[in-house]
């Protein structure tokens, strides 16, 4: 059985938009990409003092468990050119899991929904245009 995750991408380092193209084409490989949000430049949240962000979110259709599909974003970063950073600071790609098929989970290292996710306007509306909140949006 495939679940509906949500996926959101940011980047604020290099040609931004295009790390987040490529973040989204190499998704294919967590499962099926359903939506992607438009691409938006948002204002930098936390630390305001490194460059602006492009911001977007997708509905995945995945057959991979909350876990396994945190590991394939984790390894696309990496491939990307993610090196480590310091907390909200710049970065080429970030991709969190900011929701899985309805599921609350709360273990070392993986919380969903994304903790912070309702405290920014950059995840919520990319969000609501892949119909996160729609009605019967749990169905792919
Ligand atoms: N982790 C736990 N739950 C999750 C989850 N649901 N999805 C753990 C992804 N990761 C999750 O992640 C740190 C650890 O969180 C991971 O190892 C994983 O086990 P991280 O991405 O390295 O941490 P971070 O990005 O430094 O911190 P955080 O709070 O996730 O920050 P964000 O949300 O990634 O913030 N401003 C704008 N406008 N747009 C942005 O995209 N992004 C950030 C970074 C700051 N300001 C921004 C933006
Ligand atoms: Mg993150």
């Amino acid at each position: 059985m495939s679940a509906v995750a949500y996926i959101g991408i940011g980047s604020n380092l290099g040609d931004a938009r295009f790390n987040v193209r490529r973040a989204v084409r190499a998704l294919g490989e967590a499962g099926c990409v359903r939506q992607l949000s438009s691409l938006r430049r948002t204002v930098p949240w936390g630390r305001t003092a490194q460059p602006s962000f492009v911001n977007a979110a997708v509905r995945l259709e995945t057959l991979l468990p909350p876990r396994e599909l945190l590991a394939t974003l984790q390894r696309i970063e990496r491939r990307l050119g993610r090196r480590a950073s310091y907390r909200w600071g710049p970065r080429v790609i970030d991709l969190d899991l900011l929701l899985y098929d309805g599921m609350r989970i709360e273990e070392p290292g993986l919380l969903v929904p994304h903790p912070r996710l309702h405290e920014r306007s950059f995840v919520l509306e990319p969000l609501t245009e892949v119909g996160a909140f729609a009605r019967g949006s749990e169905a792919p």
